[in-house]
């Protein structure tokens, strides 16, 4: 790192070897924009240009890579894809990704005179960004760019837009006397691990050790400062039963004996009973949002509560709290486990046997959907055979609807090494997202899990995928349809919709195998759920991008969240 040694460069050379020293491989691009910059990324750096076919999914591989990596992902799209890109940062806004993007826009010289392709992009960034800037003056480039970096990876993540002057950036030719100084610190998230103060983690411990039935919810505040291995070491000393969230369901395995599951909205029932059987919950990491609370049902508000939160203004935002503790979670439950009083575990073994009575309750009520041989496959089967042939240390990334509840209800993940991405919202969002989830670990296992409704959104992205040999597997849960939207137009219909209303939410049956196979993937139809294991091996071993097209029964609906 240097202060003060300005050369003579470009704005392309010094935001080239920024993204270099940034330690950034891939960005996800349309064309054109930063033209320059591309080519002097070619004569500069080893980053991976990858050039697909939308802006949103641009900004899905990028946030794929984010939360993979904890990189910030960086995507880019000239001023007329802008608002393309801008609608592909709300699940990353929303689930706290860091993730940078980059886009062209007006010139003074033309604003206001009809220019071609160009409105004003700045509004639309402003609610799915942490930081939302132009960039006019070329000499900008280096503070602008260590800024962005800087916003995206402290504090709770999330997205940043830089906006470079010129409708396809053309900024980047200018010259001027810079240095592209990088601070290492904000490479990744957290760049800060801040400690809480020792008397809010006493305060919060004194009221852990009274309670006899205490439960700790784990949000995605636990897998973004990758603090699993201390929540589940805390859980295991004082014996508390742990749910998480759909964001962070890779807070602790499925199989562990403290684990009742994913709560919420998406969720699996047992968590929700051990949640509002609890006497006191324990948020880690987690907003306490309407998904993971099931709309502030699961605990119920005026349950006690605790809350660990590196946001301050998160705390108590919606429960009111016996005890706020504003710090990082991996160094704050870490202070907790070594001040804690594992004497107290011992008044909690009836909670505990109650508790995993609930767990064993909930896989005998669904052990016949679990392993049913039925055709057209169940999803249920689809999930409990990825629990079990899941490699050890994959990246799961899933899609919302459907997708999002089978896998966040019936998907158990058995390995610490194991990840779990989730859509916060996007329909369609998986498919590109563990494409670029790929790219930032190309060494894991990468298993993709979404409807066909969703895959249809980016489904163009195979030939990106192969071309760049993006080798992710994506099983798709086809049944036809968008069965997420059954059960509501079977209400809106009084009880049993007509067949007429199934033209508003079913699709022609395709398949996707062949499909991918014409595009240059490796395509596997599954119709069996027996034949499912074996398609799954085949596709991990292919080093390269396959499609398991699984047909399914659309008539399955995923149960609805239980208070
Ligand atoms: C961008 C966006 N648009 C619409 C929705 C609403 N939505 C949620 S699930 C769903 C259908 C899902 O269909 P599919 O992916 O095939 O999964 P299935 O429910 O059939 O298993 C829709 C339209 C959404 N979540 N996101
Ligand atoms: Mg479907």
């Amino acid at each position: 790192m240097q202060i003060g040694h300005n050369r003579r460069m470009t704005g392309a050379q010094c935001l080239a070897d920024m993204l270099k020293g940034y330690g950034v491989t891939h960005v996800f691009h349309v064309p054109a924009v930063l033209r320059t910059t591309f080519a002097e990324m070619e004569r500069r750096t080893e980053i991976k240009r990858l050039h697909v076919h939308g802006e949103k999914a641009a900004a899905y591989m990028a946030d794929g890579y984010a939360r993979a990596s904890g990189k910030p992902g960086v995507c880019m799209a000239q001023v007329i894809g802008a608002l393309n890109l801008a609608a592909g940062l709300r699940d990353a806004y929303l689930a706290h990704a860091p993730v940078i993007a980059m886009t062209g826009g007006r010139d003074p010289r033309w604003k206001f005179r009809k220019v071609y392709q160009e409105i004003d992009d700045m509004p639309a960034f402003e609610p799915v960004t942490k930081f939302n800037a132009t960039v006019d003056d070329v000499a900008r480039f280096p503070d602008m760019v260590r800024q962005a970096f800087r916003v995206a990876t402290t504090g709770t993540p999330g997205p940043v837009h830089l906006q470079f002057r010129g409708n396809e950036a053309q900024i980047d030719v200018e010259e001027a006397d810079m240095e592209p100084l990088i601070e290492p610190q904000f490479i990744r998230a957290p760049a800060f691990r801040p400690e809480p103060d020792e008397a809010s983690i006493r305060a919060a411990l004194q009221i852990i050790h009274d309670a006899a039935r205490p439960v700790i919810v784990a949000g995605g505040g636990v897998r973004a400062s990758g603090a699993a291995a201390e929540l589940v070491a805390l859980a295991e000393a004082l014996q508390i039963p742990v749910a998480t969230s759909l964001n962070g369901k890779d807070a602790i395995a499925g199989n562990h004996p403290l684990s009742v599951g994913v709560c919420g909205t998406y969720s699996r029932e047992s968590a929700n009973r051990v949640v509002n059987a609890a006497d006191l919950v324990v948020f880690v990491g987690t907003e306490t949002g309407g998904m993971t609370t099931h709309f502030w049902a699961v605990p119920k508000i005026g349950t006690p509560a605790i809350q660990i939160d590196i946001e301050p203004q998160a705390l108590g935002r919606n429960y009111p709290l016996a005890a706020a503790v504003n710090g990082d979670a991996k160094v704050t439950v870490a202070r907790m486990l070594a001040l804690a009083d594992r004497v107290s575990a011992g008044k909690r073994k009836a909670w505990v046997a109650e508790a995993q009575k609930i767990c064993a309750e909930w896989r005998d009520k669904y052990h016949a959907a679990l392993t049913s041989d039925a055709v057209p496959i169940r999803p249920e089967r689809l999930c409990a055979e990825l629990s079990k042939h899941m490699p050890d240390d994959a990246i799961v990334v899933v899609d919302t609807g459907h997708a999002g509840m089978w896998m966040g209800g019936m998907f158990d993940l058995k390995s610490p090494r194991q990840s779990y991405m989730r859509s916060a919202g996007h329909l369609g969002w998986a498919f590109p997202a563990g494409l670029g989830a790929k790219c930032a670990a190309p060494q894991r296992p990468v298993v993709t899990f979404t409807g066909d409704a969703g895959f249809y959104y980016h489904i163009a992205e195979v030939e990106t995928a192969v071309r760049w040999n993006i080798a992710a597997v994506t099983v798709v849960n086809n049944n036809g349809g968008g069965n997420q939207s059954k059960r509501g137009f079977d209400r809106v219909y009084g009880g049993k919709q007509t067949d007429k209303a199934r033209e508003l939410w079913t699709f022609s049956k395709v398949n996707f195998a062949r499909l991918a196979e014409d595009m240059g993937a490796l395509g596997i139809r599954v119709e069996t759920a027996a034949a499912f294991p074996a398609a799954l091996a085949q596709a991990l071993a292919a080093n390269r991008p396959a499609v398991i097209d699984v047909v399914t029964d659309i008539e399955a609906l995923a149960p609805v969240a239980v208070t």
